[in-house]
């Protein structure tokens, strides 16, 4: 990738972002790599709010149409807002990517399309650590001026859970009750949680789920997250949700799951990324080296 090209999607050139972007996911060019180039480094601001806020949660919930409501209000605002929807690796062949483009409105309004960028990210297509990719994704969005990055990820899965996980902030979006409790719950997502949203206001047993949810976060250690009420629908509680998102503080009560799941992401790259990993899996199947051996070798140290 030339340096111009990723001069250029820095300086706001949509098409070399595109690239760049590509580049990053398909393991063409490095993070540092481009910190050379740009010879930018990002100053972290302390206490300043969040940066990447993941939108997560079971498949139809209403992520993507509350994130359009939410791109619509923030991008409306003046700050520059990027989307990374993440597409599951189901065998929905490109139904979510087709979904999300008809969702996601508010890249067709005249007046903030210049402050919207919409990315998708097929899971299944990637080569290395997904959750690192999109990491790494989002700190060169943000080192090419946008201000937040938003990332939608079905909130089931391993993989989709370690995208929410290295988010500056999780939000878990929720539908009405259904009966069968609380959906988040098991896919153990509520404990990395820095606000509910319970969406389909509109629905029966919306504010009854909502409920819910507030009782079992009283029932748990430390300060419950916000939960709130929405409809994408009729754009009840948007106002609402997008100011409280917008300011939303890191919960506390989330960080150990949420290290928890960025460390082994970490584990995962450096595994991935070795350059010794075909040598280890031809070691192991020829049964010349252990797993503990070969772990040690592929994940002790930084692989440079
Ligand atoms: N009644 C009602 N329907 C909604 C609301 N929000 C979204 N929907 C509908 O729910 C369906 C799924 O919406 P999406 O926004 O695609 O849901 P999603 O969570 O992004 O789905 P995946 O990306 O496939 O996981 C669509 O048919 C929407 O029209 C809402 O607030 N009320
Ligand atoms: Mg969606």
């Amino acid at each position: 990738m030339s340096d111009q090209l990723i001069k250029a999607a820095i300086n706001g050139n949509r098409r070399s972002l595109a690239r760049t972007l590509t580049g990053l996911e398909n393991g063409q060019i490095t993070l540092g790599q481009i910190k050379q180039i740009t010879d930018i480094s990002i100053t972290s601001k302390g206490n300043e709010n969040w940066r990447s806020i993941a939108i997560t949660g079971a498949p139809g919930v209403g992520k993507s149409c509350l994130i359009d409501k939410l791109l619509a209000t923030w991008a409306g605002s003046g700050l520059k807002i990027a989307l990374l929807a993440i597409d599951p690796s189901s065998p929905r062949t490109g139904g979510a990517l087709l979904g999300d483009r008809v969702r996601i409105t508010a890249i067709d309004l005249d007046d903030i399309k210049e402050s919207i960028y919409v990315r998708s990210i097929a899971t299944r297509k990637s080569s290395g650590s997904v959750p690192l990719i999109v990491s790494d994704m989002i700190e060169f969005l943000v080192l090419a001026g946008w201000d937040r990055v938003i990332i939608e990820t079905v909130g089931s899965g391993q993989a989709e859970v370690r995208c929410a996980a290295i988010a500056d902030r999780i939000v878990v979006v929720e539908g009405p009750a259904r009966g069968d409790g609380v959906q988040a719950e098991k896919a153990g997502l509520l404990e990395l949680a820095d606000a509910v949203i319970v969406n389909k206001s509109d629905l029966d047993g919306a504010e009854k789920h909502a409920e819910e949810l507030i009782e079992s976060f009283h029932l748990g250690l430390g300060d419950a997250p916000p939960v709130l009420l929405t409809s994408a629908l009729d754009g009840d509680g948007i106002a609402a949700a997008s100011s409280t998102l917008l300011e939303l503080k890191d919960s506390g009560r989330s960080n150990r799951a949420r290290w928890r799941e960025r460390l082994l992401a970490q584990h995962e790259r450096r595994i991935l990324e070795s350059d010794k990993l075909e040598e280890m899996l031809v070691s192991l199947a020829a049964g010349s080296i252990s797993i503990t051996e070969a772990l040690d070798i592929l994940g002790g140290r930084k692989n440079e």
